[in-house]
Protein backbone atom coordinates (compact mmCIF):
# COMPACT_ATOMS: atom_id res chain seq x y z
CA UNK A 1 0.00 0.00 0.00
CA UNK A 2 1.55 3.71 -1.10
CA UNK A 3 0.90 6.95 -0.62
CA UNK A 4 -3.14 6.71 -2.02
CA UNK A 5 -3.61 5.39 1.98
CA UNK A 6 -4.26 8.85 2.91
CA UNK A 7 -7.13 9.26 0.42
CA UNK A 8 -8.84 5.50 1.52
CA UNK A 9 -8.81 6.01 4.83
CA UNK A 10 -12.44 4.98 6.15
CA UNK A 11 -13.88 5.83 9.30
CA UNK A 12 -16.07 3.30 10.65
CA UNK A 13 -18.97 5.26 12.76
CA UNK A 14 -20.82 4.03 15.53
CA UNK A 15 -20.37 7.67 17.36
CA UNK A 16 -23.85 7.48 19.94
CA UNK A 17 -26.84 9.44 18.87
CA UNK A 18 -27.72 12.68 20.38
CA UNK A 19 -30.94 11.12 21.87
CA UNK A 20 -29.61 8.32 23.90
CA UNK A 21 -26.61 10.85 24.83
CA UNK A 22 -29.04 13.52 26.19
CA UNK A 23 -30.61 10.55 28.17
CA UNK A 24 -27.72 9.20 29.50
CA UNK A 25 -26.79 12.95 30.89
CA UNK A 26 -29.94 13.15 32.63
CA UNK A 27 -29.69 10.41 34.51
CA UNK A 28 -26.54 11.08 35.91
CA UNK A 29 -27.77 14.87 36.30
CA UNK A 30 -30.78 13.43 38.48
CA UNK A 31 -28.28 11.15 40.85
CA UNK A 32 -27.23 12.24 43.75
CA UNK A 33 -24.16 13.01 43.61
CA UNK A 34 -24.51 14.46 40.49
CA UNK A 35 -22.61 13.15 37.74
CA UNK A 36 -21.59 13.39 34.13
CA UNK A 37 -19.56 10.58 32.36
CA UNK A 38 -15.67 11.54 31.69
CA UNK A 39 -16.35 10.39 28.07
CA UNK A 40 -18.16 13.96 27.77
CA UNK A 41 -15.01 15.44 27.74
CA UNK A 42 -13.86 14.36 24.16
CA UNK A 43 -14.88 16.57 21.99
CA UNK A 44 -12.60 18.27 19.62
CA UNK A 45 -11.94 20.94 22.04
CA UNK A 46 -12.08 18.85 25.32
CA UNK A 47 -9.30 16.83 22.95
CA UNK A 48 -6.89 18.85 22.40
CA UNK A 49 -6.98 20.36 25.83
CA UNK A 50 -6.50 16.78 27.56
CA UNK A 51 -3.11 16.62 25.12
CA UNK A 52 -2.33 20.02 26.42
CA UNK A 53 -2.63 18.23 30.02
CA UNK A 54 -0.54 15.87 28.90
CA UNK A 55 2.57 17.96 28.26
CA UNK A 56 1.97 20.02 31.80
CA UNK A 57 4.96 20.09 34.34
CA UNK A 58 2.52 18.38 37.16
CA UNK A 59 0.95 15.60 35.05
CA UNK A 60 3.74 12.56 35.41
CA UNK A 61 1.41 9.98 34.25
CA UNK A 62 2.20 10.62 30.03
CA UNK A 63 5.79 11.25 30.60
CA UNK A 64 6.11 8.03 32.78
CA UNK A 65 4.13 5.22 30.77
CA UNK A 66 6.12 6.75 27.86
CA UNK A 67 9.55 6.35 29.43
CA UNK A 68 8.31 2.91 30.48
CA UNK A 69 7.17 1.88 26.95
CA UNK A 70 10.49 3.43 25.23
CA UNK A 71 12.81 1.73 27.99
CA UNK A 72 11.01 -1.89 27.09
CA UNK A 73 9.73 -1.50 23.41
CA UNK A 74 11.74 -4.24 22.43
CA UNK A 75 10.51 -6.26 25.27
CA UNK A 76 7.32 -5.43 24.55
CA UNK A 77 7.23 -5.76 20.99
CA UNK A 78 8.13 -10.12 21.85
CA UNK A 79 4.84 -10.04 23.77
CA UNK A 80 2.80 -8.41 21.31
CA UNK A 81 4.65 -11.03 18.65
CA UNK A 82 4.82 -10.50 14.82
CA UNK A 83 1.63 -9.83 12.27
CA UNK A 84 -0.99 -8.85 15.16
CA UNK A 85 -3.70 -6.58 15.31
CA UNK A 86 -3.26 -4.23 17.24
CA UNK A 87 -6.32 -2.10 19.10
CA UNK A 88 -6.04 0.85 20.81
CA UNK A 89 -9.29 1.64 23.03
CA UNK A 90 -9.55 5.74 23.34
CA UNK A 91 -6.31 5.97 21.25
CA UNK A 92 -6.39 10.19 21.26
CA UNK A 93 -3.87 11.58 19.10
CA UNK A 94 -2.23 8.16 19.21
CA UNK A 95 1.83 9.51 20.39
CA UNK A 96 2.31 6.36 22.40
CA UNK A 97 1.14 4.05 19.78
CA UNK A 98 3.94 5.54 17.49
CA UNK A 99 6.55 4.11 20.25
CA UNK A 100 5.20 0.77 19.77
CA UNK A 101 4.65 0.86 16.05
CA UNK A 102 8.29 1.88 15.86
CA UNK A 103 9.18 -1.95 17.28
CA UNK A 104 6.57 -3.56 15.31
CA UNK A 105 7.25 -3.96 11.71
CA UNK A 106 4.99 -6.67 10.79
CA UNK A 107 1.64 -5.26 12.34
CA UNK A 108 -1.38 -6.74 10.19
CA UNK A 109 -3.12 -3.30 11.19
CA UNK A 110 -3.97 -0.53 13.55
CA UNK A 111 -7.65 -0.34 14.72
CA UNK A 112 -7.46 3.32 16.88
CA UNK A 113 -11.04 3.91 18.79
CA UNK A 114 -12.12 6.97 19.82
CA UNK A 115 -15.32 8.88 21.01
CA UNK A 116 -13.80 12.44 19.19
CA UNK A 117 -14.71 11.61 15.50
CA UNK A 118 -12.56 14.86 14.32
CA UNK A 119 -9.38 13.82 16.84
CA UNK A 120 -9.74 10.61 15.53
CA UNK A 121 -9.41 10.87 12.07
CA UNK A 122 -6.82 13.84 12.46
CA UNK A 123 -4.16 11.22 14.33
CA UNK A 124 -5.12 8.15 12.10
CA UNK A 125 -4.30 10.06 8.64
CA UNK A 126 -1.18 11.56 10.80
CA UNK A 127 -0.12 7.53 11.68
CA UNK A 128 -1.10 6.43 8.42
CA UNK A 129 1.54 9.50 6.76
CA UNK A 130 4.35 8.35 9.30
CA UNK A 131 3.54 4.32 8.38
CA UNK A 132 2.26 4.47 5.05
CA UNK A 133 2.44 0.33 4.94
CA UNK A 134 0.63 0.02 7.61
CA UNK A 135 -3.03 -0.41 7.35
CA UNK A 136 -5.19 1.96 9.56
CA UNK A 137 -8.63 1.04 10.71
CA UNK A 138 -10.18 4.15 12.53
CA UNK A 139 -13.77 3.55 14.72
CA UNK A 140 -15.16 6.28 16.43
CA UNK A 141 -17.39 4.74 19.55
CA UNK A 142 -18.73 4.44 23.12
CA UNK A 143 -16.24 1.99 23.60
CA UNK A 144 -17.53 0.93 26.74
CA UNK A 145 -20.08 -0.98 24.43
CA UNK A 146 -19.35 -3.89 22.31
CA UNK A 147 -18.44 -2.81 18.64
CA UNK A 148 -17.57 -4.41 15.55
CA UNK A 149 -14.05 -4.64 14.86
CA UNK A 150 -12.90 -4.00 11.29
CA UNK A 151 -11.69 -6.46 9.05
CA UNK A 152 -7.99 -6.00 7.76
CA UNK A 153 -7.26 -6.96 4.85
CA UNK A 154 -4.01 -8.94 5.99
CA UNK A 155 -5.58 -11.84 8.40
CA UNK A 156 -3.61 -11.65 11.86
CA UNK A 157 -2.19 -14.14 14.16
CA UNK A 158 -3.74 -12.30 17.25
CA UNK A 159 -5.47 -9.55 18.44
CA UNK A 160 -3.74 -6.90 21.12
CA UNK A 161 -5.49 -4.39 22.70
CA UNK A 162 -3.68 -1.56 23.37
CA UNK A 163 -5.36 0.79 26.64
CA UNK A 164 -2.92 3.01 27.94
CA UNK A 165 -2.91 6.20 30.41
CA UNK A 166 -4.58 4.39 32.99
CA UNK A 167 -7.88 5.53 31.43
CA UNK A 168 -8.85 1.88 33.20
CA UNK A 169 -8.79 4.24 36.19
CA UNK A 170 -12.03 6.05 35.47
CA UNK A 171 -14.23 2.82 36.04
CA UNK A 172 -14.97 1.46 39.35
CA UNK A 173 -13.80 -1.86 40.35
CA UNK A 174 -17.15 -3.39 38.72
CA UNK A 175 -17.27 -1.29 35.66
CA UNK A 176 -13.47 -1.97 35.16
CA UNK A 177 -14.00 -5.83 35.12
CA UNK A 178 -16.95 -5.43 32.30
CA UNK A 179 -14.77 -3.40 30.05
CA UNK A 180 -12.04 -5.66 30.52
CA UNK A 181 -14.57 -8.45 30.03
CA UNK A 182 -14.85 -6.63 26.62
CA UNK A 183 -11.32 -6.35 26.13
CA UNK A 184 -11.37 -9.89 26.18
CA UNK A 185 -14.10 -10.34 23.87
CA UNK A 186 -12.38 -8.43 21.23
CA UNK A 187 -8.98 -10.08 21.58
CA UNK A 188 -10.38 -13.07 21.33
CA UNK A 189 -8.59 -16.43 22.51
CA UNK A 190 -4.71 -16.03 22.00
CA UNK A 191 -5.37 -12.36 22.48
CA UNK A 192 -3.30 -9.88 24.72
CA UNK A 193 -3.93 -6.76 26.69
CA UNK A 194 -1.55 -4.32 27.28
CA UNK A 195 -2.35 -1.80 29.46
CA UNK A 196 -1.56 1.40 31.39
CA UNK A 197 -2.22 1.90 35.77
CA UNK A 198 -1.36 4.61 37.27
CA UNK A 199 -0.56 3.35 41.01
CA UNK A 200 -0.74 4.54 44.23
CA UNK A 201 1.78 7.80 45.71
CA UNK A 202 1.83 11.10 47.66
CA UNK A 203 -1.60 12.76 47.68
CA UNK A 204 0.26 15.65 46.64
CA UNK A 205 1.41 14.26 43.75
CA UNK A 206 -1.59 13.32 42.78
CA UNK A 207 -3.50 16.38 43.49
CA UNK A 208 -1.39 18.79 41.99
CA UNK A 209 -1.57 16.43 38.56
CA UNK A 210 -5.55 16.99 38.77
CA UNK A 211 -5.14 21.04 39.59
CA UNK A 212 -2.53 22.29 37.86
CA UNK A 213 -0.77 25.89 37.89
CA UNK A 214 -1.73 26.99 34.97
CA UNK A 215 -5.36 25.96 34.93
CA UNK A 216 -5.67 23.79 31.95
CA UNK A 217 -7.42 20.91 33.79
CA UNK A 218 -9.82 23.29 35.21
CA UNK A 219 -9.95 24.33 31.69
CA UNK A 220 -10.58 20.69 30.57
CA UNK A 221 -13.16 20.11 33.26
CA UNK A 222 -15.62 23.15 32.82
CA UNK A 223 -15.20 22.45 28.93
CA UNK A 224 -17.36 19.51 29.73
CA UNK A 225 -20.35 22.07 30.13
CA UNK A 226 -19.25 23.57 26.66
CA UNK A 227 -19.79 20.45 25.11
CA UNK A 228 -23.08 19.40 26.83
CA UNK A 229 -24.15 23.02 25.63
CA UNK A 230 -23.49 22.96 22.05
CA UNK A 231 -23.82 19.23 21.11
CA UNK A 232 -26.89 18.74 23.68
CA UNK A 233 -28.43 22.17 23.16
CA UNK A 234 -28.05 22.66 27.50
CA UNK A 235 -27.65 25.74 28.58
CA UNK A 236 -25.27 25.76 31.22
CA UNK A 237 -23.44 29.12 32.76
CA UNK A 238 -19.67 27.99 32.44
CA UNK A 239 -19.06 31.12 34.95
CA UNK A 240 -21.13 29.52 37.59
CA UNK A 241 -19.13 26.43 38.17
CA UNK A 242 -15.41 25.85 39.26
CA UNK A 243 -13.14 23.07 39.29
CA UNK A 244 -12.11 20.88 42.36
CA UNK A 245 -9.91 18.06 42.42
CA UNK A 246 -10.17 15.77 45.50
CA UNK A 247 -8.18 12.24 46.87
CA UNK A 248 -10.83 10.03 48.07
CA UNK A 249 -8.71 7.48 50.11
CA UNK A 250 -11.33 4.75 50.86
CA UNK A 251 -11.91 4.92 47.19
CA UNK A 252 -8.40 5.32 46.23
CA UNK A 253 -9.42 7.81 43.46
CA UNK A 254 -8.76 11.52 42.35
CA UNK A 255 -12.32 12.95 42.21
CA UNK A 256 -12.54 15.36 39.67
CA UNK A 257 -15.94 17.79 40.78
CA UNK A 258 -17.46 20.78 39.29
CA UNK A 259 -18.82 22.82 41.98
CA UNK A 260 -21.49 25.06 41.91
CA UNK A 261 -20.79 28.77 42.77
CA UNK A 262 -24.10 29.99 43.44
CA UNK A 263 -28.07 28.26 43.49
CA UNK A 264 -29.18 28.15 39.73
CA UNK A 265 -30.33 26.20 36.76
CA UNK A 266 -29.71 24.40 34.03
CA UNK A 267 -31.61 23.18 31.14
CA UNK A 268 -30.80 19.82 28.99
CA UNK A 269 -33.37 17.51 27.12
CA UNK A 270 -36.34 19.76 28.14
CA UNK A 271 -35.59 19.05 31.54
CA UNK A 272 -34.51 21.81 34.12
CA UNK A 273 -31.69 20.81 36.87
CA UNK A 274 -30.97 22.23 40.12
CA UNK A 275 -27.96 23.25 41.46
CA UNK A 276 -27.61 24.44 45.36
CA UNK A 277 -25.00 26.76 46.13
CA UNK A 278 -21.70 24.44 46.84
CA UNK A 279 -23.36 21.59 45.43
CA UNK A 280 -21.31 19.75 42.83
CA UNK A 281 -21.01 17.56 39.91
CA UNK A 282 -18.74 14.48 39.32
CA UNK A 283 -17.14 14.82 36.06
CA UNK A 284 -14.32 11.84 36.81
CA UNK A 285 -13.01 9.23 38.84
CA UNK A 286 -9.10 8.88 38.32
CA UNK A 287 -8.80 5.07 40.71
CA UNK A 288 -5.37 4.74 41.49
CA UNK A 289 -3.98 1.16 41.54
CA UNK A 290 -1.83 -0.84 43.81
CA UNK A 291 -0.38 -3.78 41.61
CA UNK A 292 -2.20 -6.83 43.83
CA UNK A 293 -5.47 -4.70 43.01
CA UNK A 294 -4.86 -4.73 39.34
CA UNK A 295 -4.31 -8.44 39.19
CA UNK A 296 -7.00 -9.56 41.14
CA UNK A 297 -9.52 -7.64 38.56
CA UNK A 298 -7.50 -8.93 35.54
CA UNK A 299 -8.03 -12.28 36.89
CA UNK A 300 -12.14 -11.85 37.33
CA UNK A 301 -12.19 -10.63 33.35
CA UNK A 302 -10.44 -13.67 32.73
CA UNK A 303 -7.05 -12.32 31.53
CA UNK A 304 -3.66 -13.98 32.70
CA UNK A 305 -0.50 -11.37 33.78
CA UNK A 306 2.30 -12.43 32.07
CA UNK A 307 4.60 -9.06 32.88
CA UNK A 308 4.90 -5.94 34.06
CA UNK A 309 6.95 -2.95 33.72
CA UNK A 310 7.53 -0.18 36.34
CA UNK A 311 9.01 3.20 35.83
CA UNK A 312 11.55 3.63 38.49
CA UNK A 313 9.98 5.79 41.19
CA UNK A 314 6.89 3.27 41.32
CA UNK A 315 4.64 5.82 39.75
CA UNK A 316 3.11 3.56 36.79
CA UNK A 317 2.71 0.33 35.40
CA UNK A 318 2.51 -0.92 32.05
CA UNK A 319 1.06 -4.39 32.04
CA UNK A 320 0.64 -7.46 29.54
CA UNK A 321 -1.75 -10.27 29.64
CA UNK A 322 -3.16 -12.88 27.85
CA UNK A 323 -6.94 -14.02 27.55
CA UNK A 324 -7.27 -17.11 29.40
CA UNK A 325 -9.20 -19.64 27.68
CA UNK A 326 -12.01 -19.74 29.93
CA UNK A 327 -13.43 -16.39 31.53
CA UNK A 328 -15.97 -16.03 34.06
CA UNK A 329 -19.51 -15.61 33.54
CA UNK A 330 -20.94 -12.09 33.19
CA UNK A 331 -23.65 -12.94 36.13
CA UNK A 332 -20.79 -13.94 38.32
CA UNK A 333 -20.19 -10.94 40.84
CA UNK A 334 -16.74 -9.85 42.31
C1 LIG B 1 -7.37 10.07 30.29
C2 LIG B 1 -8.47 9.17 32.18
C3 LIG B 1 -6.13 8.81 31.89
O1 LIG B 1 -7.38 10.19 34.63
O2 LIG B 1 -5.43 11.06 34.35
C4 LIG B 1 -6.37 14.08 33.16
C5 LIG B 1 -7.88 12.14 32.33
N1 LIG B 1 -8.40 14.07 33.82
N2 LIG B 1 -6.56 15.14 33.94
C6 LIG B 1 -6.54 10.76 33.92
C7 LIG B 1 -7.54 13.39 33.08
C8 LIG B 1 -7.79 15.14 34.34
C9 LIG B 1 -6.86 11.05 32.46
N3 LIG B 1 -7.23 9.79 31.71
Amino acid sequence: MGPSARATLQLRDHHPAVEPLIADVLAGLRAAPKRISPMYFYDARGSVLFDRICELPEYYPTRTEMQILAANADDIAGWIGDDALLVEFGSGSSLKTRVLLDHLPTLSAYVPVDISRSHLMAAAHGISASYPDLEVLPVCADFTQSFALPMSRRSAARTVVFFPGSTIGNFDAPAAVSLMRVMHDVAGRGGGLLVGTDLVKDVSVLIRAYDDAAGVTAAFNLNVLRHLNTELGANFDLEGFRHRAVWNAEASRVEMHLVSLREQQARIGGECIHFAAGEHIVTEHCHKYSLAKFAAQATWAGWIARERWLDERGYFGVNYLEASRERRLPHERM
